[in-house]
């Protein structure tokens, strides 16, 4: 099956073969053939075959059925094509806050058989021109109120030739031009191995990698994890709030429940607060975010009675074990936790309701074999910590970029995770590789103390990290965000100090601690440990040793 791209951008930069992981395809359902495009079976399919009028997206003040975000997403895609010239294979260009029209466009770059170019709307001309740049990025499709920083992105990247605005009303909007055009519109026959999806990991420093994804790497996603550790149905109303330009609300707030025509309801507002009102106005059975969040949601449990939630799914960050209790007990649900990867596009290790361990991300997910190795690629002992690796049915392609050679080795994906694999076969979390603190030659988990720390009465959010120091090398440091109402004074360093010691080994207690009114987080929602220390300009730090 020849490629349909016109513009062979993608596949000219796709990382040589040598360099590429190897891919799993054991599974039946892995089963793709030569020709697929992403639109039939996630949108089209369901309209053929009589599921128009199901619920698809739902939105304050909007609910379209899959029969209307079809055709919505037809006449964007006549207008990308008559209007704006996208040939296959163009780069186009996504910013938008999460919202049914920004389904709509997505939908359509994959039926004219481009390259979506997925942005966080918070990103600011900056980074949007280095995504651009990289990405040869030459159309975009904009909500009207993003449109300023993408213009001023363009006046360095002229290489974005045409940018079309969604929710304006003027006659050269998005809305007019859709209306100049009839549906249907054919889906290009695209390679099941086209490109369809350039990925920017929210990575925590140096210049962004785009991760390419293609159009079986997205029907493979919603084969692995969905069916078999989710298990949603068609009646499931899902709701989260990671943005459709992360690929853990990608998956989960649009793959997964279109994969089995059920609805998705899409918040631009997803803090905590309206969360737990939209969760209650729209009837969510599924939810989709981060540990934070579940954290600061169960501080209401009045707003969680007697709602319709079902199956809560964390993942992001490592999900501590005291978050997982205190969910369940103010919602009677235990949480799904899940480590995924922008560069694996979704979920690899995860563990259902029913076998969730408390510390413990879970087994392989269906799909995909995992391992624990040492530096040398050797698996270590039960029980001993090393760096995980993965391969499944899809993995890192960064493009044109040499950091390649560093995820893939061998043929696994290394996520860059130490990891554990206990007797039964359970993976647990330890931390960022990078991110493990050495203090008088002991090796320390920040998060492993963050988890402690958690359960204080006191503390509402924690970050531990390592900084250096003469004597130790690194010592612990601890930034808290306090609870209301506590104090802080170096009484409150000590019992969290003495809180510490008392629940693991003493040299993991914080040397340092230091009260912090927020914590430095990516627009992922991930703790940045390494900017921890930039804090200190702005908080009072308490040494007791
Ligand atoms: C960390 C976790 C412990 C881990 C993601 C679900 O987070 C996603 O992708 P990113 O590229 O970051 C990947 C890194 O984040 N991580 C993610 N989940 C967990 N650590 N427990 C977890 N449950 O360091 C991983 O290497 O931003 C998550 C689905 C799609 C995604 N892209």
């Amino acid at each position: 099956m020849p490629s349909a791209h016109i513009d062979t951008f993608a596949r000219d930069h796709l990382p040589p073969a040598a360099e590429q992981p190897e891919f799993l395809f054991d599974l039946p359902a892995l089963q793709f053939p030569e020709q697929l495009n992403c639109a039939t079976p996630l949108l089209d399919a369901h309209v053929q075959q009589g599921g128009g009028d199901r619920p698809c997206l739902i939105a304050p003040g909007i609910r379209w059925s899959y029969r209307d975000l079809q055709e919505k997403a037809d006449r964007i895609a006549h207008v990308l094509v008559s209007d704006m010239g996208v040939v296959p294979g163009n780069r186009v260009l996504l910013r938008g806050a999460n919202h049914p029209m920004l389904v709509a466009c997505w939908f359509a770059v994959m039926k004219v058989g481009a390259v979506a170019v997925t942005t966080m709307p918070m990103l600011r001309a900056k980074e949007l021109s280095t995504m651009i740049a990289i990405a040869q990025v030459t159309h975009a499709l904009c909500d009207a109120s993003l449109l300023e920083e993408l213009e001023a992105a363009r006046l360095v990247a002229p290489i974005l030739r045409d940018v079309r605005c969604y929710h304006d009303a003027s006659a050269s909007g998005l809305e007019a031009a859709m209306a100049r055009h009839d549906a249907p519109f054919d889906t290009v026959a695209t390679a099941s191995d086209d490109t369809c999806l350039l990925a920017f990991t929210s990575g925590t420093t140096g210049i962004p990698k785009a991760t390419m994804h293609f159009h079986r790497d997205v029907m493979a996603i919603c084969e692995c994890w969905p069916p078999h550790v989710l298990r949603a149905t068609a009646d499931d109303v899902f709701m989260g709030s990671p943005p459709l330009a992360f690929t853990f609300g990608l998956g989960g707030l649009v793959l997964f429940p279109m994969a089995i025509g059920a609805s998705t309801v899409l918040l631009d507002k997803v803090s905590p607060p309206h969360l737990l009102e939209g969760i209650r106005e729209y009837g969510a059975t599924v939810l989709f975010t981060a540990p934070t969040s579940y954290r600061a949601m169960a501080g209401n449990p009045d707003a969680l009675r007697g709602t319709a939630l079902r199956k809560c799914v964390s993942a992001g960050e490592a999900l501590p074990a005291a978050t997982r209790a205190l969910w369940r007990v103010v919602t009677g649900i235990e949480l799904i936790d899940g480590i995924g990867a922008t560069e694996l596009l979704h979920i690899f290790i995860s563990a259902d309701e029913t076998h969730a361990r408390p510390g413990a991300t879970g087994v392989p997910v269906p799909g995909y074999r995992a391992e624990v190795v040492d530096d040398a690629g050797v698996p270590v002992p039960v029980g001993t910590i090393g760096k995980l690796r993965v391969k499944g049915p899809t993995g890192c392609r960064y493009l044109r970029d040499e950091r390649q050679r560093t995820y893939v080795r061998d043929g696994w994906n290394y996520t860059g995770d130490a990891y554990l694999i206990d007797a039964d076969g359970y993976f647990h979390y330890h931390a960022r590789t990078d991110d493990i603190i050495i203090s008088s030659g002991y090796n320390i988990a920040g998060p492993e103390v963050e988890n402690v720390l958690l359960q204080h009465p006191a503390v509402a959010e924690c970050g531990v990290t390592g900084v250096p120091d003469d004597e130790r090398g690194q010592i612990v440091k601890a930034y808290v965000v306090l609870r209301e109402g506590y104090a802080p004074d170096t009484a409150m360093v000590k019992a969290l100090q003495d809180y510490v010691k008392q629940s693991v080994a003493p040299y993991k207690y914080p040397r340092a601690v230091a009260f912090v009114a927020t914590l430095p987080r990516t627009n992922t929602g991930k703790l940045q440990r390494f900017r921890l220390r930039d804090s200190d300009r702005d908080a009072e730090t308490m040494e007791t040793t």
